[in-house]
């Protein structure tokens, strides 16, 4: 850490596809960094003990809902608020004083360096965030390849921990996902081989496609199955509310709470697939889709000319021209920003501030108009199966080319609007997550009534795909999925989308391509081990890509 202000490579754009040494390229401070890397420490601590209480035969639901909610606030640009990660570091050593209270091995502690007081670490005093970051870091492991698979594991589990949180407020949990998940973070604090951390990391992968598997439930239960939809993008004539971020329960609530107020509901980047859910349908206020992906907020957030509502990731730094009318929930936040408390029981947020913001505000801006069509998740799928198998028996579909994952900044990304456009036109595109937004708008056209873009919904209905691929196998009476006429050519940015990609792994899915960079947290060892076992390549060319897929 010498010389360095704080260390992240959690995201594709990590400086220089190295890391972020001095300030986040996403405008991550060094003291919300710095922080971040404690409150991780502070949370193996929590699961390490943890996973001693549930191994004697004890439940720890709280340890694991506090996990997840910690681990969420850690992702990429979704928390930028330094005293709310304090309170969580605050709340994380009583929580791990607490467990090692309730276990037999107390004076075991983990073989990590010591949780230092909270209380002892000033938020005056930045200075003393980069002399112990280091400490607490991902310099904390000296072996390259043995850091770099604790990195591995801790980043997909704060995808783990995003996908769990949503689940829960819709009432769901799992106490094996919670106990696999304290497993493997304990587990970044033991001596293990190389191999045994490989296993690990697949094991994150499993933990991965139970806990998408859960808030398919969870999504599906709570408001029906997605149905094909077509969203509007343009605006109407009245103030509005544009809710961003993926989770479905706030926008529930908000929804209740705008009826009859002459105020209406637009989604933005990840919130666009809830348009395809029946139950949100009813809704009249709920009008369509503003703008694209996350990147892009700046400018859409201030030609929507109403409150915003960020939900979750994906919030960027706040500019003066809607700094007076963004909001946070949840797990996102950004200082100085008002937040909206965490609902008390199953009494639901209160979300008049951003009502009442809404009502002193203009209309939107139109900036562009038509409609997008998504709602492809499994369900749809499955009631369209036979006239998929047909077209792909006729030889009408040729080739699917999953596109899931995120959008960046980057303009490297033009490469997956490259692809979409210059595959040929019997190949059809499986998608998830905002990575939709390079290609979602292109009029790519359909074969024989089914759209040449297939939208399943947010990043984490990448599963709803996984399910897509296993009826597909078994509709063709096949024993692999690799044996599917089925390329992936994923987009990656945070770690959600680490979280997805291990998910693919932990299922046996092989010639991933992954793109626009391979992370930078994969050492040169980690990734020769993934590309032979698993032949993960990084993107190249659009054409030199889309003839390979399709040899
Ligand atoms: Fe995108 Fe942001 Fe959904 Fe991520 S909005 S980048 S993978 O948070 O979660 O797809
Ligand atoms: Fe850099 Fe990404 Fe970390 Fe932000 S989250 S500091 S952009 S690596």
């Amino acid at each position: 850490m010498q010389d360095m202000n704080m260390y992240c490579r959690q995201c594709q754009e990590a400086a220089k596809n190295e890391a972020c040494d001095v300030v986040g390229m996403c405008g991550k401070q060094p003291s919300t960094s710095n922080l971040q890397d404690l409150l991780i420490h502070a949370v193996i601590g929590v699961a390490y003990y943890a996973d001693r209480l549930v191994e004697s035969g004890g439940t720890a639901t709280d340890a694991g809902e506090f996990v997840m909610r910690a681990l969420f606030a850690t992702i990429t640009n979704a928390n930028f608020d330094d005293d709310r990660i304090s309170s969580y570091i605050g709340e994380a050593q009583t929580l791990r004083a607490e467990l090692a209270r309730h276990c037999e091995e107390t004076r075991r502690m983990p073989a990590v360096s010591e949780l230092p007081d909270a209380a002892t670490v000033s938020l005056d005093n930045p200075e003393e965030y980069r002399d112990r970051a280091g400490d607490f870091g991902v310099f904390a492991t000296e072996n390259k390849d043995l850091r770099s698979l604790r990195e591995t594991i801790i980043y997909g589990l704060k995808g783990v921990a995003a996908y769990a949180e949503h689940a829960a407020a819709l009432g769901y949990q799992d106490e094996g996902i919670y106990r696999d998940s304290f497993r493997l973070l304990a587990a970044c604090t033991e001596e293990h081989s190389a191999e045994e951390m490989t296993n690990l990391v697949l094991k994150t992968g499993d933990v991965a496609v139970r806990t998408m598997a859960l808030l398919d439930k969870a999504n599906t239960s709570s408001y029906g199955n997605p149905e094909i939809t077509s969203v509007k993008i343009g605006v109407g004539t009245r103030p509005g509310i544009l809710v961003s971020g993926h989770d479905l329960r706030d926008l529930h609530e908000l929804l209740e709470q705008t009826q009859g107020t002459g105020i209406d509901v637009y989604t933005h980047c990840e919130m666009l697939p809830a348009h395809y859910y029946p139950v949100f349908k009813k809704y009249s206020h709920f009008v369509g889709n503003y703008g694209g992906s996350w990147w892009k907020q700046d400018r859409e957030f201030a030609s929507f000319n109403g409150p915003v509502l960020m939900t979750t990731n994906c919030i960027t730094p706040v500019k003066d021209s809607y700094r007076e009318r963004i909001f946070t929930t949840g797990q996102a936040g950004y200082p100085d920003v008002p937040h909206i408390a965490d609902r008390v029981g199953d009494r639901p947020k209160d979300f008049s501030a951003v009502i009442e913001c809404a009502g002193a505000c203009e209309a939107p801006q139109e900036i562009e108009t038509g409609e997008i069509v998504g709602g492809f998740a499994h369900a749809q799928v499955a009631a369209l199966a036979d006239k998929v198998v047909d077209a792909v028996k006729s030889g009408a579909i040729r080739r699917f080319v999953v596109m899931a994952g995120c959008d960046g900044r980057q303009a490297g990304r033009k490469y997956f609007t490259d692809v979409a456009e210059q595959l040929p036109e019997d190949t059809v595109i499986l998608t998830a997550g905002c990575a939709k937004y390079r290609y979602n708008k292109l009029q790519l056209g359909d074969i024989g009534g089914i759209p040449r873009v297939l939208d399943a919904g947010q990043c984490n209905d990448s599963y709803s795909l996984v399910v897509t691929a296993l009826k597909l196998k078994e509709a063709f009476g096949l024993e692999n999925l690799n044996e599917l006429p089925i390329s992936y050519d994923l987009a990656w940015y945070e770690q959600k989308a680490v979280c997805v990609l291990l998910a693919l792994l932990s299922l046996g899915v092989r010639d991933i391509r992954l793109g626009p960079t391979l992370p930078a947290f994969l050492s040169p060892g980690v990734a020769q081990v993934i590309v032979d076992a698993f032949n993960l390549q990084p993107t190249t060319e659009p054409k030199a890509d889309i003839a390979a897929m399709l040899a």
